[in-house]
């Protein structure tokens, strides 16, 4: 075989071997074979010594004509094998981020609070701040001050849950039965005119059932000044009945008894569902209750310094999961605390 005819017959395998190089380290190895120190045609150009010397320059200028065409050769596949290679790699590492992701679970305000909310600001519209008192009450406050004495046949009425005290004879401890004790909290810090509307939690020693529960929410307001009569009292009420109920709707008192208010009132509101004309939310009697109502008793004003000749006042409570119970139609108030988060869901998108 002539030199020229061994040269072909590398390039034509290099070449081959090249083409069927599939990955970076096969072109790496072909490298090694062909170009390396020890590689085929590194090994032809350093036996070009042997030859006869008039055939050395031509042998020698094919023999490097073919390096520079292989090298080059080489340096294009193996750029392409590698860049195909990190296309594998990066393809096999990729997330997916085409996917929807999972939503974030979204709370809501509870319809207890969302109701005191709303009642806060239409009280705030009325001129009624808005203030809040302690649920560990002494008896000082949940009854004495509102005219329910000790051995008062009334302070059996409010089943109390009493905390246990030292034993040293100190104030009776209680969970307040009601927010009216904030009544005379507010009014000792006071002078009139007073117009405030107290939230909260209240606490009482009662069988659960669907419209009892032992611990619930109240709305106190209470209002004191000069000339304050019965008509502010009807004014006040119907006006927040209009405000959650819709502007049709009408009040009504019917005597009731309260220690700390003479005369004393429960009051409804016309139910805005049928009219008045009776359905299930209101029982079939066209009425729903709201709560206790009355003007402030002299001896609850006197008991706090004020001159019950001189200045007059009205106070009302009423149930907030009740209030909320005839906006949404929810029947049973143990739902409200029960941590049903279908309930909730269901109630939040309803009210
Ligand atoms: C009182 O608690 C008086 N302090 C209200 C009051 C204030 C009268 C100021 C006069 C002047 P009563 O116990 O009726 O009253 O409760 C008032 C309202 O709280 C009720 O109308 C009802 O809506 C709600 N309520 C009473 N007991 C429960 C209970 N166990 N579970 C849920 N709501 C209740």
């Amino acid at each position: 075989m002539t030199v020229q005819e061994q040269l072909d017959d590398l390039r034509r395998r290099a070449l081959a071997d090249l083409a069927a190089a599939a990955d970076a380290a096969a072109s790496a190895a072909w490298e090694h074979a062909y170009l390396g120190p020890k590689g085929e045609l590194t090994r032809f150009l350093r036996g070009l010594g042997a030859l006869a010397a008039e055939e050395r320059p031509v042998a020698g200028r094919a023999g490097n004509a073919l390096k520079q065409e292989l090298s080059a050769a080489w340096t294009e596949r193996d750029q392409a094998l590698r860049a195909a290679d990190l296309d594998l790699r990066l393809a096999a590492d990729a997330v997916d981020v085409t996917l929807p992701g999972r939503r974030p679970l979204l709370g809501a305000i509870h319809p207890v609070t969302r109701m005191i909310d709303d009642l806060s600001e239409i009280f705030a519209l009325l001129g009624f701040q808005t203030v809040v008192g302690p649920e560990v009450e002494t008896a000082h406050y949940n009854f004495d001050l509102l005219n329910i004495p000790a051995d008062h046949p009334a302070r059996d009425v409010w089943d109390t849950i009493h905390v246990e005290t030292d034993g040293t004879g100190g104030d009776e401890i209680v969970l307040r039965t009601h927010t009216s004790p904030m009544q005379a909290r507010v009014m000792e810090r006071t002078q009139p005119p007073v117009r405030v509307v107290v939230p909260g939690r209240v606490y009482r020693y009662e069988a659960q059932d669907a419209s009892h529960e032992w611990a619930f929410h109240q709305l106190e307001g209470l209002a004191v000044d000069r000339n304050i009569t019965m008509a502010d009292l009807k004014g006040t009420l119907a006006e927040l009945a209009r405000q959650l109920f819709g502007p049709e709707r009408r009040i009504r008192f019917r005597c009731d008894f309260f220690p700390f208010v003479e005369p004393g009132v429960d009051f409804a509101v016309d139910c805005a569902i049928c009219n008045g004309q009776g359905c299930r939310v209101c029982k079939g009697s066209g009425w729903l209750e709201l709560g206790g109502a009355g003007m402030v008793h002299p001896n609850v004003l006197r008991a706090v310094g004020y001159d019950p000749d001189a200045v007059s006042g009205f106070a009302f409570g009423l149930g907030i999961e009740r209030l909320v119970m005839m906006q949404t139609g929810v029947d049973d108030v143990r739902a409200f605390a029960g941590n049903d988060l279908r309930f909730l869901r269901q109630i939040a998108r309803a009210a």
